[in-house]
């Protein structure tokens, strides 16, 4: 009888902190064992030459997720998740989005109905929290945390999303009282309106003046903003998707003055830039999201974040609309900046693009690679360390990488829906080959080999990135302000 379910032979296994070459003894969806010369398993995969890294943790994804005015993205739970894996993921945790007036309890539900019959791989859910109103912030928010939802996004900009900074502060107080880790989407709304409402009546409408819309002082300031009412109550905060320097440089401050502020980039801001918007006819709508990309400066200050640990997090935020009436060109065929639906797709491509331009030309060694795609998210999120990282008593999740396949961007080639990639053409060498989720061959030679609704749910923890410091600022600790207390102490 064999020892094992499946037994890894002979890869070069890395984790955020290690690195050796053995096998890898998987039984009932766990890792069991780790060594040379394993026994024998049901089933063997010869991992000589190959990279054995932890299967991905795509934290920041939009998935089946229909915005506040009814579009729908073009991947849904299926194909989101196929896509994901033939990138070299194993766990997705996209958002189940609450619109206003909605019942957050609702809104889960109708997401696990549409996941739980179509996931590939494993998933969690983000909250995204836009009507906090008593009852979602006093019993419904509480309760969802409590049953393993245990982040949250909110929104300083979209119309339909955005909370004010009162609203801010009464939810980082909820999630502080409950040990929720909130991610923040910081841009001013009212520099942003402003902006849009001078380039519109000038009737500079065209892509690129998105990016114009989308300054980057109204990225700055609101990261600015966001870290000041994090430290107000003392709740640590994650800005997701930062894509300028002087945002990264907030975020780096705080960090080094002992808040717990965390940072999120994303492929698109290391590899795309504003020009990409003024590509000829309304092609430029296939790269506008929010935040823009920038520059090239801007670029290089991002890899400076991966590099210096600013950024604990590299996600895709993989938002996918078709380039026609159903996704970007919902308003026509020549729509204004205004009426573009904002996102790119990327669930695909966000490892294999920071494997080939961060590993393989040196910007970041393969544990930083592991740390920022897999671990990190694992650990900030609750999975950890079931997920994110290769040791026994974990999930068997695994990435097998060919670090000298060569290949080209086609979007032909990939799973997605979205219909184009924005990055179309580029070369990249190092794809992953064969992909593993809780022991089963999700991917292998090019082939799905799980069927839909295989992928499983995963309940999260709360995370020790999400505990107060403890620092209240002076007016608000107790023994400095009159002894009134307004915030419960840290434990
Ligand atoms: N911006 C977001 O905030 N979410 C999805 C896509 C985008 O561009
Ligand atoms: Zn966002
Ligand atoms: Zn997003």
């Amino acid at each position: 009888m064999a020892d094992f379910d499946l037994v890894i032979r002979q890869g070069t296994v890395v984790t955020a902190a290690s690195k050796m070459k053995c096998d890898v003894g998987i039984a009932d969806g766990q890792i069991v064992a780790l060594g040379r010369n394993l026994g024998e398993g049901r089933q063997e995969i010869d991992a000589t030459d190959l990279l054995v890294l932890p299967g991905g943790v795509e934290a920041h994804c939009h998935i089946e997720q229909r915005s506040a005015f009814g579009l729908m993205t073009a991947d849904d739970f299926e194909s989101a998740t196929i896509s994901a894996a033939f990138g070299g993921n194993t766990t997705v945790i996209p958002f189940a989005a609450q619109h206003k007036g909605d019942s957050l309890r609702e809104v889960v539900k109708d997401y696990h109905a549409r996941a739980s019959s179509k996931s590939v791989i494993d998933y969690g859910y983000h909250l995204i929290v836009s009507d906090p109103r008593p009852e979602v912030l006093g019993q419904e928010l509480p309760a969802l945390i409590r049953d393993g939802f245990t982040s949250f996004k909110v929104y300083m900009t979209y119309e339909m999303l955005r909370l004010d900074d009162r609203q801010m502060l009464d939810v980082l107080y909820t999630a502080r009282s409950e040990g929720a880790l909130v991610m923040v989407h910081a841009e001013n709304h009212e520099m942003i309106r402003w902006l849009t409402d001078k380039l519109v009546d000038a009737n500079r409408v065209e892509p690129k003046f998105h990016a114009i819309s989308h300054s980057r002082t109204a990225e700055s300031e609101a990261t600015h903003r966001a870290i000041m009412l994090s430290r107000l109550v003392d709740t640590p905060m994650l800005i997701v998707h930062v894509s300028t320097e002087e945002a990264t440089a907030e975020i780096r401050r705080a960090q080094s003055e002992g808040f717990k502020i965390y940072g999120e980039t994303c492929p698109q801001y290391l590899f795309l830039t504003a020009e990409d918007l003024d590509r000829h006819g309304m092609e430029g709508a296939k790269f506008c999201c929010s935040p823009p990309p920038r520059d090239a400066s801007a670029q290089e200050a991002i890899w400076r974040g991966i590099q210096n640990g600013t950024f604990q997090v590299v996600s895709s935020d993989h938002a996918p609309y078709s380039y026609d009436e159903h996704g970007k060109l919902y308003a026509g065929p020549n729509p204004p900046f205004t009426k573009i639906a904002n996102g790119v797709p990327g669930i695909e491509l966000r490892l294999p693009l920071l494997f080939s331009e961060g590993v393989g030309k040196g910007r970041i060694d393969i544990h930083k690679f592991v740390e920022v795609t897999s671990t990190n998210a694992a650990r900030l999120y609750g999975l950890f360390p079931r997920k994110g990282t290769i040791a026994i008593g974990a999930d068997a999740d695994l990435a097998l990488w060919d670090v000298n396949c060569e290949r080209e961007v086609r979007y032909a080639d990939l799973h997605d829906r979205a219909g184009y990639s924005p990055y179309e053409g580029k070369q990249l060498k190092g794809w992953p080959v064969t992909v593993i989720n809780r022991g089963r061959v999700v991917v292998s030679d090019g082939e799905l080999h799980v069927g839909k609704g295989s992928g499983q749910f995963l309940p999260r923890e709360t995370s020790e990135f999400a505990t107060p410091t403890g620092r209240l600022q002076p007016e608000l600790d107790p023994d400095r302000n009159f002894g009134v207390e307004i915030l419960s102490r840290a434990e």
